[in-house]
């Protein structure tokens, strides 16, 4: 088994169908991951426990999504040199996803959190392979490549369309 190199976690295995998108996204490029739920409000001394230990293990990229009072991401990136990435995660008595949004976004300077859009799991995982492609040749060809795809994807539908 590899060493996990991103962590995934999520305050509330109700999360789990959008984060799973960045999971997807890191199999895609062949990175390894752990995955698991992690409540900053819930279960706080698994949070602190898990943001502490985080680097020792090897993990190089954390991405924490929530939705609510979302304050995993900006918890854990207090407690752990790590970058960290955080998704908002419209959750089912949010305000239209700006409670996840704001909480998550709007960190105070010094412990910055790289916030994706609403609900955009996948751009986390893409990001994460982006960071982990600035130290890793192999990976970062990968992200490469993924661009040069989309780019042709795009230049391919045009082609059809008129000047
Ligand atoms: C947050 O509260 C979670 O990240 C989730 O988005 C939201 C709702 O959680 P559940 O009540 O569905 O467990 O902590």
């Amino acid at each position: 088994m590899q060493q996990p190199l991103v962590g995934i976690i999520m305050g509330s295995d109700s999360d789990l169908p959008i984060m799973q998108e960045a999971a997807n996204v890191l199999q895609h490029f062949g990175i390894a991951y752990e995955l698991t739920v992690v409540s900053a409000h819930r279960t706080p001394a698994r949070m602190m426990q898990y943001a502490q230990s985080a680097r020792s293990r090897g993990l190089k990229v954390i991405i924490a999504g929530a939705g609510g009072a979302a304050h995993l991401p900006g918890m854990v990136a207090s407690l752990t040199p790590l970058p960290v990435i955080g998704v908002p995660v419209k959750s089912s008595n949010s305000i239209d996803g700006w409670d996840s949004i704001l909480s998550i976004l709007q960190m105070p300077n010094g412990i910055p959190v790289a916030t994706v859009a609403l609900n955009a799991a996948k751009n986390a995982g893409i990001l994460a392979a982006s960071i982990i492609g600035s130290f890793n040749a192999t990976i970062g060809d990968q992200v490469e490549a993924y661009k040069q795809e989309m780019e042709a994807a795009v230049l391919g539908k045009v082609a059809h369309l008129r000047q």
